[in-house]
């Protein structure tokens, strides 16, 4: 913390603060942390992640962690930030088993224009920045994925903040993280996404309601997972899939990602709250929706690995 490093959860960060905090955190711990930046946004900013490994000569299962696709959904990346800071922390020996038997990509920011734009012009920016006429702006990275494209709760409108885009993957963004994802998805056990907000546990798919892959099994997991989170300060969530849960939309990354490599874990959450501050959840909310959202990730891990 402090004037070096900004990024301390009591603050929500920018797009600089974070990166020069992941820049900072590979420094000091070189041996675990290395910095990646797999390709530019549209407006030509890198997309910064890291990848983590406490034993990097052994090889094991991966994870990877997704924030702030939305712009707008600042606690994102504010919690992941939070998760991978006490990585390094924590010293209680189950935790400190499942954070050192994985891989671990980080990537906060999945969509950095939309994010600048959200701290610097419009809050309650969601989409990417790309120009697709005088008025419209952006295409929705949640709806521009691959998988299912355009099958249902998505819009061809390029005003809709559910612009599906021309076509799958016409987000530089969104392609750069689909080419990234590919190079790492055969060793990939879970994959994490983090949006808000509403307090959900939400599961594969988004295009419909059917119950598909080992729903029943990630529904007891989230499930349970969710009960830790509450025992925490008592935030209640709802679990099941995208679907029958918020809504039908298709073209997702956690679709894709559960579609084309069917990953064991796929969850995407939907941090804090039900919609009193919606998006702008105040900071001095950062801290507590980050710890329990930590006590749920280790929970999901350890049940899915005594089964
Ligand atoms: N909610 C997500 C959205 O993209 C979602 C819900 C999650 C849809 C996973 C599909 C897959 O609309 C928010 N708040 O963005
Ligand atoms: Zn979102």
């Amino acid at each position: 913390s402090g004037e070096a490093n900004p990024v301390d959860w009591t603050v929500y960060n920018t797009l600089e603060e974070i990166n020069n905090w992941l820049e900072q955190m590979v420094q000091e711990f070189p041996n675990q942390l290395e910095i990646l930046r797999p390709g530019k946004t549209g407006q030509g900013r890198d997309i910064v992640g890291v990848k983590l490994d406490f034993s990097p000569n052994v090889r094991k299962k991966t994870i990877f962690v997704e924030s702030n696709i939305h712009a707008r959904e600042w606690i994102t990346s504010a919690t992941t930030t939070y998760i991978l800071d006490q990585f390094f922390r924590i010293t209680d020996v189950e935790q400190r088993n499942i954070i050192e038997a994985y891989t671990w990509y980080f990537f906060p920011v999945m969509n950095p224009d939309g994010f600048v734009y959200s701290h610097e012009t419009n809050r309650m920016w969601r989409k990417t920045r790309t120009r697709y006429n005088i008025f419209c702006y952006g295409a929705d990275p949640n709806r521009n994925w691959g998988y299912q494209w355009m099958n249902g709760g998505a819009s061809q409108n390029p005003c809709s903040d559910i612009y599906a885009g021309p076509e799958p993957f016409s987000e530089p963004s969104v392609r750069v993280m689909k080419e990234f994802i590919e190079t790492i998805a055969e060793d990939m056990v879970a994959y994490l996404d983090f949006h808000s907000f509403s307090q959900m546990l939400l599961l594969p798919f988004g295009h419909t309601i059917d119950h598909l892959n080992n729903y029943d099994e990630m529904k007891e997991i989230g499930r349970i997972a969710m009960d830790e989170l509450e025992e925490v300060y008592g935030t209640d969530y709802v679990v099941g899939n995208v679907a029958e849960t918020i809504y039908i939309a298709a073209g997702s990354s956690m679709d894709w990602v559960k579609g084309e490599f069917n990953t064991s874990i796929a969850v995407t959450y939907e941090l804090r709250d039900k919609g009193s501050y919606g998006f702008l959840l105040p900071a001095d909310q950062i801290l507590p929706t980050a710890e329990e959202t930590l006590v749920s990730v280790f929970s999901i891990l350890r049940e899915y690995r005594i089964r």
